[in-house]
Protein backbone atom coordinates (compact mmCIF):
# COMPACT_ATOMS: atom_id res chain seq x y z
CA UNK A 1 0.00 0.00 0.00
CA UNK A 2 1.52 3.38 -1.07
CA UNK A 3 2.47 5.83 2.18
CA UNK A 4 0.07 8.65 2.74
CA UNK A 5 1.31 12.29 1.47
CA UNK A 6 1.54 14.85 4.70
CA UNK A 7 -0.85 16.03 6.79
CA UNK A 8 -2.03 19.11 4.82
CA UNK A 9 -1.91 17.34 1.45
CA UNK A 10 -4.04 14.46 3.16
CA UNK A 11 -6.79 17.29 4.63
CA UNK A 12 -6.90 18.49 1.34
CA UNK A 13 -7.44 15.32 -0.21
CA UNK A 14 -10.25 14.71 1.89
CA UNK A 15 -11.65 18.13 1.85
CA UNK A 16 -11.95 17.89 -1.78
CA UNK A 17 -13.48 14.71 -2.07
CA UNK A 18 -16.21 15.71 0.67
CA UNK A 19 -17.03 18.43 -1.10
CA UNK A 20 -17.82 16.93 -4.45
CA UNK A 21 -19.84 14.33 -2.78
CA UNK A 22 -22.02 16.70 -0.93
CA UNK A 23 -21.92 19.24 -4.10
CA UNK A 24 -23.89 15.62 -6.02
CA UNK A 25 -25.40 14.59 -3.44
CA UNK A 26 -27.16 18.17 -3.46
CA UNK A 27 -27.38 18.63 -7.55
CA UNK A 28 -29.43 14.95 -7.33
CA UNK A 29 -31.87 17.21 -4.84
CA UNK A 30 -32.11 19.91 -6.99
CA UNK A 31 -32.81 17.93 -10.34
CA UNK A 32 -35.55 16.15 -8.31
CA UNK A 33 -37.08 20.08 -7.19
CA UNK A 34 -36.90 20.58 -11.32
CA UNK A 35 -34.31 23.49 -10.11
CA UNK A 36 -31.50 21.77 -12.72
CA UNK A 37 -32.39 20.58 -16.29
CA UNK A 38 -31.34 18.41 -19.19
CA UNK A 39 -29.64 15.21 -18.05
CA UNK A 40 -27.39 14.24 -14.61
CA UNK A 41 -25.17 12.18 -14.28
CA UNK A 42 -23.35 11.75 -10.86
CA UNK A 43 -20.19 10.36 -9.67
CA UNK A 44 -20.95 8.95 -6.21
CA UNK A 45 -18.18 6.56 -5.27
CA UNK A 46 -16.12 7.73 -7.78
CA UNK A 47 -14.56 10.78 -6.03
CA UNK A 48 -10.83 9.03 -5.19
CA UNK A 49 -10.38 8.36 -8.84
CA UNK A 50 -11.36 12.13 -9.74
CA UNK A 51 -9.22 13.78 -7.03
CA UNK A 52 -6.31 11.37 -7.21
CA UNK A 53 -5.82 12.41 -10.53
CA UNK A 54 -6.37 15.55 -10.57
CA UNK A 55 -4.31 16.52 -7.74
CA UNK A 56 -0.86 15.59 -9.52
CA UNK A 57 -1.51 17.60 -12.25
CA UNK A 58 0.22 20.95 -12.43
CA UNK A 59 -2.26 24.26 -13.40
CA UNK A 60 -0.94 24.41 -16.71
CA UNK A 61 -1.84 20.93 -17.41
CA UNK A 62 -5.56 19.81 -19.42
CA UNK A 63 -8.27 18.07 -18.04
CA UNK A 64 -10.42 16.32 -20.14
CA UNK A 65 -13.90 14.29 -19.23
CA UNK A 66 -17.03 12.73 -20.27
CA UNK A 67 -20.30 14.09 -19.00
CA UNK A 68 -19.81 13.08 -15.55
CA UNK A 69 -17.62 15.39 -14.82
CA UNK A 70 -18.97 18.23 -11.78
CA UNK A 71 -16.43 16.80 -9.56
CA UNK A 72 -13.72 16.91 -12.38
CA UNK A 73 -14.42 20.34 -12.68
CA UNK A 74 -14.25 21.09 -9.05
CA UNK A 75 -11.18 19.21 -8.76
CA UNK A 76 -9.48 21.27 -11.50
CA UNK A 77 -10.41 24.38 -9.28
CA UNK A 78 -13.80 25.67 -10.66
CA UNK A 79 -15.82 27.10 -7.55
CA UNK A 80 -18.54 24.81 -6.87
CA UNK A 81 -21.29 28.02 -7.31
CA UNK A 82 -20.62 28.22 -11.07
CA UNK A 83 -20.62 24.22 -11.49
CA UNK A 84 -24.45 24.62 -9.35
CA UNK A 85 -25.30 27.73 -11.77
CA UNK A 86 -24.95 25.65 -14.96
CA UNK A 87 -26.64 22.99 -13.52
CA UNK A 88 -29.82 25.88 -12.85
CA UNK A 89 -29.01 27.21 -16.74
CA UNK A 90 -28.37 30.31 -15.04
CA UNK A 91 -25.65 33.36 -16.37
CA UNK A 92 -22.72 32.73 -13.88
CA UNK A 93 -22.53 29.00 -14.75
CA UNK A 94 -19.23 28.03 -16.42
CA UNK A 95 -21.30 27.86 -20.01
CA UNK A 96 -23.00 30.86 -19.27
CA UNK A 97 -25.48 28.72 -18.19
CA UNK A 98 -26.33 27.30 -22.25
CA UNK A 99 -24.29 23.70 -21.65
CA UNK A 100 -26.07 22.60 -18.71
CA UNK A 101 -24.79 19.53 -16.60
CA UNK A 102 -22.89 17.39 -19.53
CA UNK A 103 -21.53 20.77 -20.43
CA UNK A 104 -19.11 22.01 -17.77
CA UNK A 105 -15.83 23.52 -19.11
CA UNK A 106 -13.56 25.93 -17.43
CA UNK A 107 -10.83 27.05 -19.65
CA UNK A 108 -9.01 29.49 -16.51
CA UNK A 109 -8.81 25.97 -14.81
CA UNK A 110 -7.87 24.13 -17.95
CA UNK A 111 -10.79 21.91 -17.52
CA UNK A 112 -11.68 21.36 -21.05
CA UNK A 113 -15.44 19.76 -20.78
CA UNK A 114 -17.39 18.18 -20.54
CA UNK A 115 -18.54 16.13 -23.68
CA UNK A 116 -22.19 14.41 -24.12
CA UNK A 117 -20.93 11.67 -27.06
CA UNK A 118 -19.16 8.92 -25.43
CA UNK A 119 -15.83 9.10 -26.98
CA UNK A 120 -15.89 11.90 -28.20
CA UNK A 121 -13.01 13.55 -25.83
CA UNK A 122 -10.55 11.01 -26.77
CA UNK A 123 -9.58 12.92 -29.80
CA UNK A 124 -9.92 16.20 -28.75
CA UNK A 125 -7.60 15.28 -26.18
CA UNK A 126 -5.05 14.11 -28.47
CA UNK A 127 -5.48 17.48 -30.72
CA UNK A 128 -5.16 19.92 -27.22
CA UNK A 129 -1.92 17.35 -26.38
CA UNK A 130 -0.33 17.97 -29.52
CA UNK A 131 -1.18 22.01 -29.26
CA UNK A 132 1.26 21.24 -26.47
CA UNK A 133 4.23 19.39 -28.53
CA UNK A 134 3.49 21.65 -31.07
CA UNK A 135 4.13 24.94 -29.28
CA UNK A 136 7.08 23.44 -27.11
CA UNK A 137 4.85 23.39 -24.11
CA UNK A 138 5.08 21.58 -20.98
CA UNK A 139 1.88 20.86 -20.59
CA UNK A 140 0.53 17.44 -20.15
CA UNK A 141 -3.36 16.29 -21.00
CA UNK A 142 -5.02 13.79 -18.74
CA UNK A 143 -8.16 11.92 -20.54
CA UNK A 144 -10.52 10.64 -18.37
CA UNK A 145 -13.41 8.32 -20.16
CA UNK A 146 -15.46 4.97 -19.08
CA UNK A 147 -15.40 1.90 -19.80
CA UNK A 148 -18.17 1.94 -22.19
CA UNK A 149 -15.92 4.39 -23.99
CA UNK A 150 -13.38 2.35 -25.08
CA UNK A 151 -15.04 0.50 -27.39
CA UNK A 152 -15.33 3.68 -29.77
CA UNK A 153 -13.64 3.72 -32.50
CA UNK A 154 -12.77 6.99 -31.37
CA UNK A 155 -10.31 5.06 -28.83
CA UNK A 156 -8.35 3.03 -31.32
CA UNK A 157 -8.21 5.90 -33.47
CA UNK A 158 -6.83 7.55 -30.76
CA UNK A 159 -4.31 5.64 -29.21
CA UNK A 160 -2.84 5.19 -32.80
CA UNK A 161 -2.00 9.05 -33.12
CA UNK A 162 -0.71 9.59 -29.49
CA UNK A 163 1.52 6.24 -30.01
CA UNK A 164 3.03 7.40 -33.59
CA UNK A 165 3.42 11.20 -32.43
CA UNK A 166 4.34 11.00 -29.04
CA UNK A 167 1.92 12.63 -27.44
CA UNK A 168 2.13 14.21 -24.26
CA UNK A 169 -1.19 12.43 -23.19
CA UNK A 170 -2.04 10.19 -20.29
CA UNK A 171 -5.52 8.25 -20.54
CA UNK A 172 -7.93 6.77 -18.41
CA UNK A 173 -10.63 5.00 -18.12
CA UNK A 174 -13.06 4.77 -14.88
CA UNK A 175 -14.11 1.92 -15.06
CA UNK A 176 -17.19 1.63 -13.11
CA UNK A 177 -18.42 -1.36 -14.49
CA UNK A 178 -20.55 -0.63 -16.67
CA UNK A 179 -21.85 1.85 -19.84
CA UNK A 180 -25.19 2.48 -18.81
CA UNK A 181 -27.08 -0.86 -17.64
CA UNK A 182 -24.46 -3.15 -19.88
CA UNK A 183 -21.67 -4.73 -17.59
CA UNK A 184 -18.17 -4.67 -19.13
CA UNK A 185 -18.34 -8.49 -19.61
CA UNK A 186 -21.37 -7.99 -21.88
CA UNK A 187 -19.80 -5.07 -23.68
CA UNK A 188 -15.67 -5.45 -24.32
CA UNK A 189 -14.45 -8.93 -26.26
CA UNK A 190 -11.22 -7.52 -24.22
CA UNK A 191 -11.93 -7.17 -20.22
CA UNK A 192 -8.90 -6.19 -19.33
CA UNK A 193 -9.04 -2.50 -20.12
CA UNK A 194 -5.74 -1.60 -19.47
CA UNK A 195 -4.96 -3.88 -22.27
CA UNK A 196 -6.91 -2.45 -25.30
CA UNK A 197 -4.24 0.09 -25.97
CA UNK A 198 -1.13 -2.51 -26.35
CA UNK A 199 -1.59 -3.09 -30.06
CA UNK A 200 -0.53 0.77 -30.57
CA UNK A 201 2.21 0.63 -28.41
CA UNK A 202 1.00 2.21 -25.59
CA UNK A 203 1.21 0.06 -22.04
CA UNK A 204 -1.71 -0.12 -19.65
CA UNK A 205 -1.45 -0.59 -15.55
CA UNK A 206 -4.58 -1.37 -13.42
CA UNK A 207 -5.28 0.91 -10.20
CA UNK A 208 -7.57 1.13 -7.32
CA UNK A 209 -10.09 3.91 -8.48
CA UNK A 210 -11.45 3.68 -4.33
CA UNK A 211 -7.94 4.39 -2.79
CA UNK A 212 -6.97 8.13 -3.53
CA UNK A 213 -3.31 7.28 -2.53
CA UNK A 214 -3.17 4.43 -4.98
CA UNK A 215 -4.62 6.81 -8.39
CA UNK A 216 -2.17 9.37 -7.39
CA UNK A 217 0.72 6.86 -7.68
CA UNK A 218 -0.58 6.08 -10.67
CA UNK A 219 -1.37 9.40 -12.41
CA UNK A 220 2.05 10.16 -10.99
CA UNK A 221 4.21 7.83 -13.30
CA UNK A 222 1.56 8.30 -16.08
CA UNK A 223 1.99 12.08 -16.16
CA UNK A 224 5.90 11.80 -15.45
CA UNK A 225 6.04 9.59 -18.76
CA UNK A 226 4.00 11.96 -20.70
CA UNK A 227 5.83 15.04 -19.98
CA UNK A 228 9.35 13.74 -19.56
CA UNK A 229 9.13 11.06 -22.23
CA UNK A 230 6.64 11.93 -24.19
CA UNK A 231 4.93 8.25 -23.99
CA UNK A 232 1.42 7.98 -23.42
CA UNK A 233 -0.27 5.36 -20.99
CA UNK A 234 -3.78 3.62 -20.42
CA UNK A 235 -4.59 3.64 -16.52
CA UNK A 236 -7.71 1.43 -15.48
CA UNK A 237 -8.70 2.87 -12.37
CA UNK A 238 -11.45 0.25 -10.59
CA UNK A 239 -14.37 2.50 -9.55
CA UNK A 240 -18.15 2.52 -8.80
CA UNK A 241 -21.39 4.69 -8.94
CA UNK A 242 -23.77 4.33 -6.58
CA UNK A 243 -25.96 6.34 -8.34
CA UNK A 244 -28.22 5.03 -11.29
CA UNK A 245 -26.73 5.90 -14.95
CA UNK A 246 -28.67 9.08 -15.15
CA UNK A 247 -31.18 10.41 -12.82
CA UNK A 248 -33.86 8.23 -14.59
CA UNK A 249 -32.28 4.49 -14.00
CA UNK A 250 -34.41 1.76 -12.34
CA UNK A 251 -31.06 -0.05 -12.42
CA UNK A 252 -32.67 -3.10 -13.05
CA UNK A 253 -29.18 -4.57 -14.52
CA UNK A 254 -27.24 -4.80 -10.70
CA UNK A 255 -28.28 -6.07 -7.14
CA UNK A 256 -28.78 -4.08 -4.01
CA UNK A 257 -25.82 -6.02 -2.35
CA UNK A 258 -23.08 -5.54 -5.27
CA UNK A 259 -23.80 -1.66 -4.44
CA UNK A 260 -23.76 -2.50 -0.79
CA UNK A 261 -20.63 -4.24 -1.57
CA UNK A 262 -18.50 -1.53 -3.55
CA UNK A 263 -20.19 1.12 -0.36
CA UNK A 264 -18.29 -1.02 2.29
CA UNK A 265 -14.97 0.64 0.36
CA UNK A 266 -16.17 4.29 0.27
CA UNK A 267 -13.37 5.91 -1.09
CA UNK A 268 -14.24 9.03 1.71
CA UNK A 269 -14.76 6.46 4.49
CA UNK A 270 -12.30 4.56 3.69
CA UNK A 271 -9.58 7.43 3.35
CA UNK A 272 -10.33 9.67 6.35
CA UNK A 273 -10.44 6.33 8.58
CA UNK A 274 -6.77 5.71 7.12
CA UNK A 275 -5.65 8.96 8.00
CA UNK A 276 -7.14 8.97 11.70
CA UNK A 277 -5.69 5.43 11.95
CA UNK A 278 -2.06 6.76 10.75
CA UNK A 279 -3.09 9.66 13.23
CA UNK A 280 -2.18 12.05 10.35
CA UNK A 281 -5.40 13.79 10.68
CA UNK A 282 -7.87 13.79 13.82
CA UNK A 283 -11.49 13.35 14.34
CA UNK A 284 -12.21 17.17 14.36
CA UNK A 285 -10.21 17.87 10.88
CA UNK A 286 -12.44 15.16 10.07
CA UNK A 287 -15.77 16.55 10.78
CA UNK A 288 -13.76 20.26 9.48
CA UNK A 289 -13.70 19.13 5.96
CA UNK A 290 -17.29 17.70 5.99
CA UNK A 291 -18.69 21.03 7.63
CA UNK A 292 -16.67 23.42 5.25
CA UNK A 293 -18.47 21.05 2.39
CA UNK A 294 -21.87 21.57 3.73
CA UNK A 295 -21.22 25.23 3.52
CA UNK A 296 -20.03 25.48 0.59
CA UNK A 297 -22.48 23.70 -1.45
CA UNK A 298 -25.30 25.57 0.62
CA UNK A 299 -23.66 28.90 -0.52
CA UNK A 300 -23.39 27.25 -4.17
CA UNK A 301 -27.08 26.83 -4.58
CA UNK A 302 -27.98 30.05 -2.99
CA UNK A 303 -25.36 32.08 -5.23
CA UNK A 304 -27.26 29.46 -8.45
CA UNK A 305 -30.65 30.48 -7.31
CA UNK A 306 -29.84 34.05 -7.17
CA UNK A 307 -28.18 34.09 -10.55
CA UNK A 308 -30.63 35.37 -13.60
CA UNK A 309 -31.44 33.35 -16.00
CA UNK A 310 -30.06 34.10 -19.61
CA UNK A 311 -32.23 37.08 -21.54
CA UNK A 312 -34.09 36.04 -24.07
CA UNK A 313 -32.60 38.27 -26.82
CA UNK A 314 -28.83 36.45 -25.88
CA UNK A 315 -30.39 33.64 -27.76
CA UNK A 316 -28.14 33.48 -30.62
CA UNK A 317 -25.25 34.33 -29.32
CA UNK A 318 -22.64 32.05 -29.13
CA UNK A 319 -23.67 29.72 -31.57
CA UNK A 320 -20.97 29.11 -34.52
CA UNK A 321 -23.98 28.33 -37.11
CA UNK A 322 -24.06 31.04 -39.96
CA UNK A 323 -26.94 32.15 -42.22
CA UNK A 324 -25.32 34.61 -44.08
CA UNK A 325 -24.44 33.53 -46.77
CA UNK A 326 -27.17 31.15 -46.15
CA UNK A 327 -25.93 27.76 -46.06
CA UNK A 328 -27.36 24.23 -44.68
CA UNK A 329 -26.79 25.39 -41.34
CA UNK A 330 -29.18 27.63 -40.85
CA UNK A 331 -30.22 29.07 -37.27
CA UNK A 332 -33.85 29.52 -37.02
CA UNK A 333 -34.17 33.15 -36.48
CA UNK A 334 -37.97 33.07 -36.52
CA UNK A 335 -39.92 35.17 -33.49
CA UNK A 336 -39.20 33.75 -30.02
CA UNK A 337 -42.65 33.25 -29.17
CA UNK A 338 -43.64 29.31 -29.95
CA UNK A 339 -44.16 28.14 -33.65
CA UNK A 340 -47.16 25.63 -34.80
CA UNK A 341 -46.25 22.19 -32.65
CA UNK A 342 -43.84 23.91 -30.12
CA UNK A 343 -46.93 24.52 -27.70
CA UNK A 344 -47.01 21.79 -25.34
CA UNK A 345 -51.13 22.77 -25.91
CA UNK A 346 -50.86 22.15 -29.15
CA UNK A 347 -49.43 18.90 -28.48
CA UNK A 348 -52.34 16.29 -28.78
CA UNK A 349 -54.04 18.03 -31.88
CA UNK A 350 -50.45 17.77 -33.55
CA UNK A 351 -50.31 14.24 -32.72
CA UNK A 352 -53.46 13.47 -33.63
CA UNK A 353 -52.74 15.06 -36.90
CA UNK A 354 -49.68 13.22 -37.41
CA UNK A 355 -51.65 9.95 -36.57
CA UNK A 356 -54.01 10.54 -38.81
CA UNK A 357 -51.79 10.98 -41.78
CA UNK A 358 -49.63 8.06 -40.70
CA UNK A 359 -52.38 5.91 -41.08
CA UNK A 360 -54.04 6.91 -44.03
CA UNK A 361 -50.32 6.50 -45.31
CA UNK A 362 -50.05 2.68 -43.97
CA UNK A 363 -53.44 2.13 -45.05
CA UNK A 364 -52.58 2.83 -49.13
CA UNK A 365 -52.74 -0.28 -51.40
CA UNK A 366 -49.52 -2.34 -51.52
CA UNK A 367 -47.31 -1.03 -54.58
CA UNK A 368 -45.57 2.03 -55.29
CA UNK A 369 -45.91 4.89 -52.69
CA UNK A 370 -45.08 8.44 -53.22
CA UNK A 371 -41.60 9.53 -52.50
CA UNK A 372 -41.10 12.19 -49.90
CA UNK A 373 -37.80 13.44 -51.25
CA UNK A 374 -39.28 13.80 -54.57
CA UNK A 375 -42.49 15.13 -53.43
CA UNK A 376 -41.86 16.47 -50.15
CA UNK A 377 -42.59 15.46 -47.26
CA UNK A 378 -45.26 17.94 -45.35
CA UNK A 379 -43.08 20.94 -46.12
CA UNK A 380 -45.29 23.26 -48.32
CA UNK A 381 -43.39 25.45 -50.64
CA UNK A 382 -40.19 23.06 -50.55
CA UNK A 383 -39.82 22.39 -54.54
CA UNK A 384 -38.48 18.84 -55.40
CA UNK A 385 -35.01 18.20 -55.65
CA UNK A 386 -35.55 16.67 -59.12
CA UNK A 387 -36.71 19.73 -60.47
CA UNK A 388 -33.86 22.10 -58.79
CA UNK A 389 -31.25 20.06 -60.49
CA UNK A 390 -33.19 20.43 -64.03
CA UNK A 391 -32.94 24.28 -63.44
CA UNK A 392 -29.84 23.56 -63.23
CA UNK A 393 -29.40 21.81 -66.42
CA UNK A 394 -28.28 19.04 -64.91
CA UNK A 395 -29.17 16.22 -66.99
CA UNK A 396 -28.87 13.00 -64.59
CA UNK A 397 -26.59 10.77 -66.24
CA UNK A 398 -28.08 7.50 -64.82
CA UNK A 399 -31.50 7.70 -65.47
CA UNK A 400 -32.39 4.59 -64.02
CA UNK A 401 -30.57 6.03 -60.53
CA UNK A 402 -32.52 9.17 -59.98
CA UNK A 403 -34.16 11.79 -61.83
CA UNK A 404 -37.22 10.60 -64.31
CA UNK A 405 -36.89 6.98 -64.25
CA UNK A 406 -37.20 7.46 -60.37
CA UNK A 407 -40.57 9.71 -60.74
CA UNK A 408 -41.94 7.59 -63.42
CA UNK A 409 -41.25 3.99 -61.62
CA UNK A 410 -42.48 6.54 -58.22
CA UNK A 411 -45.55 7.19 -59.58
CA UNK A 412 -46.19 4.04 -61.02
C1 LIG B 1 -21.45 7.89 -29.28
C2 LIG B 1 -22.50 7.67 -28.23
N1 LIG B 1 -23.14 6.49 -28.15
C3 LIG B 1 -24.06 6.28 -27.20
C4 LIG B 1 -24.37 7.26 -26.30
C5 LIG B 1 -25.41 7.01 -25.21
N2 LIG B 1 -24.70 6.82 -23.93
C6 LIG B 1 -24.60 7.81 -23.05
S1 LIG B 1 -23.72 7.35 -21.72
C7 LIG B 1 -23.47 5.80 -22.30
C8 LIG B 1 -22.68 4.80 -21.50
C9 LIG B 1 -21.24 5.04 -21.49
O1 LIG B 1 -20.64 4.27 -20.48
P1 LIG B 1 -19.19 4.50 -19.96
O2 LIG B 1 -18.31 4.93 -21.08
O3 LIG B 1 -18.79 3.29 -19.22
O4 LIG B 1 -19.31 5.76 -18.99
P2 LIG B 1 -20.10 5.90 -17.60
O5 LIG B 1 -21.46 6.41 -17.95
O6 LIG B 1 -20.12 4.56 -16.94
O7 LIG B 1 -19.36 6.92 -16.81
C10 LIG B 1 -24.07 5.64 -23.52
C11 LIG B 1 -24.06 4.41 -24.31
C12 LIG B 1 -23.69 8.50 -26.40
N3 LIG B 1 -23.93 9.50 -25.55
N4 LIG B 1 -22.74 8.67 -27.35
MG1 LIG C 1 -18.87 2.96 -17.16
Amino acid sequence: MANLPDAATCYELLARMALIRRFEEEAGRQYQRARAGGFLHLAIGEEATIVGTASMMRSEDFLIGTYRTHGHAIARGTEPKRVMAELFGRVDGTSGGRGGSMHIFDAAQRFMGGYGIVGGNLPIAAGIALASQYKGEDAVTVCMFGDGASNTGNFGETMNLAALWKLPVLFMVENNLYGMGTSVERHSAQTDLSKKAEGYGIPGERIDGMDVVAVREGVAEGIRLAREEQRPTLLEAFTYRYRGHSAADPEVYRKREEVEEWQEKDPIEQFARRCREADVLGEREVQQAREKADRTVEAAVEFAEASPEPALDTMYENLYAQTEPGGWYAVDERSPEPHRGEDEAEMPAAARELAEAGAAYAGQPEGPRPNPALHGDAQEGVEPRVSAERELGDEPEDAGSNGEAAINEDEG
